[in-house]
């Protein structure tokens, strides 16, 4: 049957032929399904507009999420989040490289990476999440990455100790950090930021000789009261010591659960706030478990091993809590 196509859909399909975009190929392709003239002759024709209008609006719909998916927005992942954040070459990426399976790009020149890219460092039997991020320097300061710092559950400031500037660099961080915000004393609920508790400062290239002179110099004129970890991405100095300071500092507990009668579940710990009650916990695995819980039994931070203790007992790392209903 013949398809007797009017002017209007063909100047239709000349839009469609000449479409860059994909909201440019819909709208033609739109077009052209409300102009063709409707029989049983363009019955297949029909069809098909309908079907390459499903594709790009899908194809349209993929492109706008990607490109509303901000890349300094970094999706939490494993027992806590470690933001690093520095000048350039102070050894960022290397730091993530040398403790997670992560690959970012290092090199020796200023501004290597331009986007927070995240990997997991395995800590005993679980795993950190460390988020290496964009230099800054006193004229640049990428756009998003106090948002990404803010996010995070700790920062790791990095300094380059083989450099003259070490101290600069120190004292331009810490107070990006306070004056952006940041780092708050207290944060009201819902309101974003790090404690100051929760910040290390990381001294790389500990290997260079010139490092020992100008940490001793931080050490005598830098900020009081920091935390300063010198340690070496070339030799690997300092950074078994720094896995566990930063699970100390990230201020998490590992909680493993155990059902009355049965072996404890040492595969996957609950991960919890330093200072969390049994209670607490029991809130975590499930809503209604408060109600049920008749007894809890500790073995670990308790006194003796099973010992019975009240829903506000305060678990320790690597405690097994049984809950019994
Ligand atoms: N000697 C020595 N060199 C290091 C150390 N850490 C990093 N480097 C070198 O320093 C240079 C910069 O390292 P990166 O890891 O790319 O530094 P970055 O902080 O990520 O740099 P940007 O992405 O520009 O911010 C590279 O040539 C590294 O090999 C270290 O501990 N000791
Ligand atoms: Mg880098």
């Amino acid at each position: 049957m013949p398809a007797n196509l009017t002017p209007q859909y063909y100047a239709a399909e000349e839009s469609f032929k000449k479409a860059v975009s994909v909201e440019e190929k819909i709208a033609a392709l739109e077009e052209m399904l409300a102009v063709i003239p409707k029989h049983k002759g363009t019955e297949k024709m029909r069809a098909d507009l309908k079907r390459r209008l499903s594709r790009f609006r899908q194809e349209g719909t993929k492109k706008a999420r990607a490109s509303r998916a901000d890349p300094f927005n970094i999706e939490r992942q494993g027992a806590g989040q470690a933001a690093l954040f520095g000048f350039p070459n102070t050894g960022k990426s290397s730091f993530l490289a040398a403790l997670t399976r992560a690959q970012p790009k290092v090199a020796a020149y200023p501004f290597t990476t331009t986007v927070p890219l995240s990997g997991m460092m395995p800590y005993e039997d679980i795993f950190i999440q460390l988020v290496d991020t964009p230099p800054v320097t006193e004229e640049i300061i990428p756009p998003g990455l106090a948002g990404t710092l803010r996010n995070a559950d700790m920062l790791l400031v990095l300094i380059d100790a083989a450099s003259d500037e070490c101290l600069e660099q120190l004292d331009f961080c810490l107070n990006y950090l306070k004056n952006k915000k940041i780092v708050r004393e207290t944060t009201a609920p819902g309101v974003r930021g790090v404690s100051p508790d929760k910040i290390l400062v990381l001294a790389s290239k500990a290997d260079q000789p010139e490092s020992a002179g100008n940490l001793q110099i931080i050490k005598e004129l830098g900020p009081a009261g920091i935390e300063l970890w010198p340690f070496s991405n070339k030799t690997g100095q300092g950074l078994e010591d720094l896995r566990e300071r930063i699970f100390q500092t990230l201020g998490v507990i590992r909680v493993y659960t155990k059902i009355p009668g049965r072996e404890p579940d040492m595969k996957k710990p609950f991960i919890m706030k330093r200072g969390s009650t049994v209670l607490e916990l029991a809130e975590t695995i499930h809503r209604d478990l408060p109600n049920l819980m008749k007894n809890a039994r500790i073995w670990g931070s308790a006194r003796y091993d099973g010992q019975s203790v009240t829903r506000d007992y305060i678990m320790g790392d690597r405690d097994i809590v049984e809950i019994s209903q």
